[in-house]
């Protein structure tokens, strides 16, 4: 969509926000220096996370570490993602940094990728950080239908405080009921297209639109068109309502 005229399909709502990149607002960040970041999601809204789409003309050099408590998520889009402690991350290669993790993280130009971050809720000791790419990554049908395949980029055990998915959806596939939970998720489309129900609105979404939904918000997905959608989709996990 054009941003003429004052329009955008970005929406955002008291338990929901759909945010498209027309809308996107490119700032620079003490912490960040040689990057772009775009917030889309953040704690400001209601969200207990904060999920931000990262880009480097020139290169980054050294980011430092998260904050103290807080971890990190990155998911390459573009280009390539290294730690100091070794690890090299190429397009769709994803990173969980666990909050006392010190790699200090560096990219060529052009790179591009999302980001999260978190307080982290620890159950015992600290996981490990994990390093892999989605190639990697088997799929399971959910809930039996193999037209709807998740791919869990996380261990599922209960130091884990979240999980990262990837959503494959066959063309004409779909959530099978409007879920409602309590849990959050930020959502970024990554292939393909369809309509999101959020609430009692209906979207049409695509390729590059990221998603907001706050806790029991009302969700469906429904793909559309003659090729996969999928979506990159945290939800934070493995905690009591309380
Ligand atoms: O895991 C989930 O809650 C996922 N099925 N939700 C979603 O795709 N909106
Ligand atoms: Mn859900």
């Amino acid at each position: 969509m054009k941003p003429s005229f004052g329009q955008t399909r970005s929406d955002i709502r008291r338990n929901h926000a759909l945010l498209t990149p027309e809308s996107h607002e490119w700032i620079t960040q003490p912490d960040w220096p040689g990057a772009e970041l775009a917030f889309l999601i953040s704690p400001d809204m209601g969200a207990k996370f904060a999920m931000a789409l990262v880009r480097t003309s020139d290169g980054l050099s050294g980011i430092a570490p998260a904050a103290e408590g807080v971890a990190r998520f990155i998911f390459v889009l573009e280009g390539r993602v290294s730690a100091s402690t070794g690890q090299t991350l190429e397009a769709e290669g994803y990173a969980l940094l666990p909050p006392d993790d010190t790699a200090k993280l560096t990219a060529p130009a052009a790179t591009r990728f999302v980001l999260f971050e978190w307080r982290f809720l620890p159950r015992g000791e600290l996981p490990e950080p994990i390093f892999g790419s989605v190639s990697e990554i088997d799929g399971t049908p959910l809930r039996g239908d193999d037209w709807l395949m998740v791919q869990k980029m996380l261990p599922t055990d209960a130091g884990f405080d979240g999980e990262f998915n990837i959503m494959n959806f066959h063309p004409g596939a779909s959530l099978a009921y409007v879920e409602t939970h309590f849990m959050e998720h930020g959502l970024l489309m990554l292939d393909g297209g369809g309509v999101y129900r959020l609430d009692n609105e209906w979207y049409p979404v695509g390729a590059g639109d990221a998603i907001w939904m706050g806790p029991h918000v009302p969700q469906w997905f429904g793909a559309l068109g003659r090729t996969p959608s999928r979506y990159l989709i945290y939800k934070n996990y493995n905690r009591s309502p309380l």
